[in-house]
């Protein structure tokens, strides 16, 4: 098929696309209004509050009194709280959209300026674009028309990390996105009308979320690679040379933090870091910079020496009490302490190898 036809194919079937989206848009609007016609949406999460991180569902209640054709709503929310990626969305239809009422349904996450109306900057929002549109069966449309309300639409949104407070997630009422059209017999074309936002109420009931609050801990600083590495209460994935730990690590849910230094401004392994709440330690991390066994907080030949002492018991580290330096020398994961290790960190020492501090383990130059 040469270009040309293909052009030709791709305007026959945008034509086609438009008398499908004409006829459903009122080319036949000769019916007739109630004249009470009118539609609520609620908006609710599946949880009232989460952790950063965490997925919330976002349901749309919808109850109207007249055979809607189709819906459109934007959906915003605030974006230090929440971000809606369009791989994440998992936008269903749900309740009666799959047991009476058909159609396609459609969630877009969008940074459109038409979605946002005046006042509601897409500095402040993210936002959804939900659309459905009933299909025809047999000459019948399948209209919304549900007055006692149905959940009938959901998608998910993702809790920022790092976020903290409350957020709303609502359809804002300026919007000029909203449908209005309907039809008195789903079964007659001829009975489709349109109405407009003075003959058709729209009104919304927004949710309201707030971010849990953490328990008093530890955490990574986002990027710089540290572990919490809770089970064996040890922290890692730090650099060599260090004389702060303010870059790797930062108190959350109102600890503070209390390091204890390896040797004397060095952060090296041994280095404790206290977590503090409410003037009592609830819990103690000991530093693990791999390759560092003497806690100078330089991996070099003196470390090699102590793995090849410890080999040949010259000297000797308690499983226990000394396990932060077992972890920080055991450098190619075998899970014993010997010549190998060490010839690791001369290598290091040397500059032929790296040590990946995230991993604990070596990568060539
Ligand atoms: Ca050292
Ligand atoms: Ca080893």
């Amino acid at each position: 098929m040469n270009l040309k036809s293909i052009k030709k194919l791709a305007a026959f079937s945008t034509a086609l696309l438009m008398a499908i989206v004409c006829l459903s848009v009122g080319a036949f609007a000769a019916g007739v209004p109630n004249g009470n016609e009118a539609m609520h949406v609620t908006v609710k999460t599946d949880v009232s509050s989460a952790n950063p991180g965490d997925f919330v569902t976002v349901t749309l209640n919808v109850s109207n009194n007249y055979n809607a054709t189709s819906m459109r709503f934007p959906v915003l929310f605030d974006s230090d709280v929440f971000e809606a990626l369009q791989a994440d969305l998992n936008v269903q239809k749900a309740g009666v959209m799959l047991t009476e009422v058909f159609g396609t349904l459609s969630g877009v996450a969008t940074a459109n300026p038409a979605v946002f109306p005046a006042g509601y900057s897409p500095s402040d929002y993210g936002a959804v674009l939900i659309q459905w549109v009933g299909s025809v069966d047999v000459g019948t449309f399948s209209c919304y028309n549900q007055p006692a309300g149905s959940d009938c639409i959901t998608f998910r949104l993702k809790v920022k990390a790092g976020a903290s407070g409350s957020a709303s997630v609502f359809i804002p009422p300026e919007s000029t996105l909203f449908y209005y059209q309907a039809m008195n017999n789903p079964s007659d074309a001829n009975t489709i009308y349109t109405m407009t936002s003075s003959t058709c109420a729209m009104t919304f009931t927004p949710a309201q979320f707030t971010v849990a609050a953490a328990a008093p801990g530890v955490a990574a600083v986002a990027g710089s690679g540290a572990v919490i590495y809770n089970t064996r209460s040890f922290i890692y994935g730090i650099a060599d040379a260090l004389t702060s730990l303010d870059a790797y690590i930062q108190p959350v849910g109102g600890a503070t933090l209390q390091v204890v230094k390896s040797s004397g401004a060095s952060c090296g392994t041994g280095t404790l870091v206290r977590v503090v709440y409410n003037a009592a330690t609830v819990a103690t991390y000991t530093v693990v910079l791999f390759g560092d066994l003497n806690g100078d907080a330089n991996i070099d030949s003196s470390d090699a020496g102590l793995c090849v002492d410890y080999e040949n018991f010259m000297m000797n580290y308690d499983p226990v009490t000394d396990a932060h330096i077992l972890f920080a020398a055991d450098l190619n994961g075998d899970g014993n302490v010997d010549s190998a290790d060490a010839g690791i960190i001369i290598d290091f020492e040397n500059f032929f190898v790296g040590i990946n501090q995230t991993t604990g383990r070596p990568f060539i130059l």
